[in-house]
């Protein structure tokens, strides 16, 4: 299925129906009183979250959503049918914002959101008669509907973000740890949208990991494929930050990390601004060595000694496995809460 993260619609409300003016007319009733009944309310445009859905990608962009107006008043006290309400199912995770990006609502934490409200109907006549008006000739409108521009925003809903360069093994490491599959290959940007995968620590410990295109130097200017998908991780506890060691060369390694850590910190400079942001460079790391059953021991050694105490490091190979189970233990130990704040740099 296509992965669409970002869409801007239009919604409106339905108005709400116009109170009738009337009067009774009836063969043996000489001077009929009013009987103009009230209009219907409006129909709300309300979101919902679907768990079924994990994309935005059956709405349209920039297509107009509008709940149904409520009916007209008619006479006899006819009261006007309420419009229906739209529901819209959206994927859990999606963040609503106004055309001027202030949030509206994060279907993180509600399942269900009221974004228009249907107008109310109007009253109709026989609502006005009073001992010094016995004859009102008039009937309020219904209320007018509420329209918008809306941004919907999918941010997934994982528990740990793998980061990293193209080629770095990121998604070789999820095909590893959980039953997602999505495509490996030897060339950089092999992965374009994120992948979800679960990991089952141990019995009811299971957290989800998110798999996420590769950076690169300068993806804070569009660079590669830039850093858009970076907002999928943004809620993430912590990060399994992944260089490739398979080169050896400790310099190499280092430079590729602090390349990494220099987008993370970039991307925050420039997202700051933004209502509902989280940072991504102050966000606790484990760094993740891969590939290393194409090193030597003793290369593995040296790289691991090069970073001791300053990072919290573990060199692991999706291939051989070696490793791969102290992995998920670390990682389940820090977003089950029990070693917060030994991670970190
Ligand atoms: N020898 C060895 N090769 C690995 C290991 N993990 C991944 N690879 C290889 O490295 C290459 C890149 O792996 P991917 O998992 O596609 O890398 P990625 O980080 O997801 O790359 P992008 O999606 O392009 O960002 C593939 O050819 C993998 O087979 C490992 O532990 N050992
Ligand atoms: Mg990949």
């Amino acid at each position: 299925m296509k992965f669409i993260d970002e869409v801007e619609i239009e919604v409106a409300s339905g108005k709400g129906g116009a109170g009738a003016v009337s009067f009774r007319r009836e063969a043996m009733v000489p001077r009929g009183g009013p009987d103009g009944g009230d209009g219907g309310r409006g129909g709300d445009v309300v979101l919902r979250v679907s768990r079924n859905l994990n994309s935005l990608v059956d709405f349209r962009p920039r297509k107009r959503y509008a709940a149904e107006a409520g009916h007209n008043g008619e006479g006899s006290l006819c009261k006007g049918a309420d419009g229906k309400d739209l529901v819209l199912q959206v994927p859990a995770g999606t963040v609503v914002r106004s055309a001027e990006g202030h949030v509206l609502a994060d279907m993180t934490e509600s399942e269900q959101f009221v974004v228009a409200r249907g107008g109310r109907g109007g009253k109709g006549n026989a609502f006005f008669k009073s001992s010094v008006n016995q004859a009102p000739e008039h009937a309020q409108p219904g209320e007018p509907a509420q329209e918008m521009m809306l941004r919907l925003e999918l941010k997934l809903i994982a528990d740990v973000g793998i980061i990293g360069l193209p080629n770095a093994g990121k998604s070789t490491l999820i095909s590893r740890i959980s039953a997602a599959r999505p495509k490996i290959a030897d060339y950089p940007f092999t992965t374009l949208t994120p992948n979800l995968g679960v990991v089952r620590a141990a019995e009811f410990k299971s957290f989800v990991v998110a798999d996420i295109p590769g950076l690169i130097k300068g993806a804070h200017r569009g660079v590669g494929l830039g850093t858009q998908f970076l907002r999928h991780i943004e809620r993430t506890r912590v990060f399994i930050h992944l260089i490739d060691a398979s080169s050896g060369q400790i310099e190499e390694i280092s430079q590729n990390y602090q390349d990494i850590n220099d987008e993370l910190y970039k991307y925050d400079e420039l997202n700051a601004d933004k209502e509902g942001f989280f940072p991504l460079s102050t966000r606790p790391q484990l760094v993740v060595f891969s590939k290393i059953d194409t090193l030597t021991d003793q290369q593995v050694q040296d790289l691991s000694r090069e970073f001791a105490g300053w990072v919290s490091t573990l060199a692991i190979s999706a291939v051989s496995g070696k490793n791969i189970d102290r992995l998920i233990h670390k990682v389940s130990e820090f977003v089950f809460g029990e070693e917060r704040g030994e991670l970190g740099r």
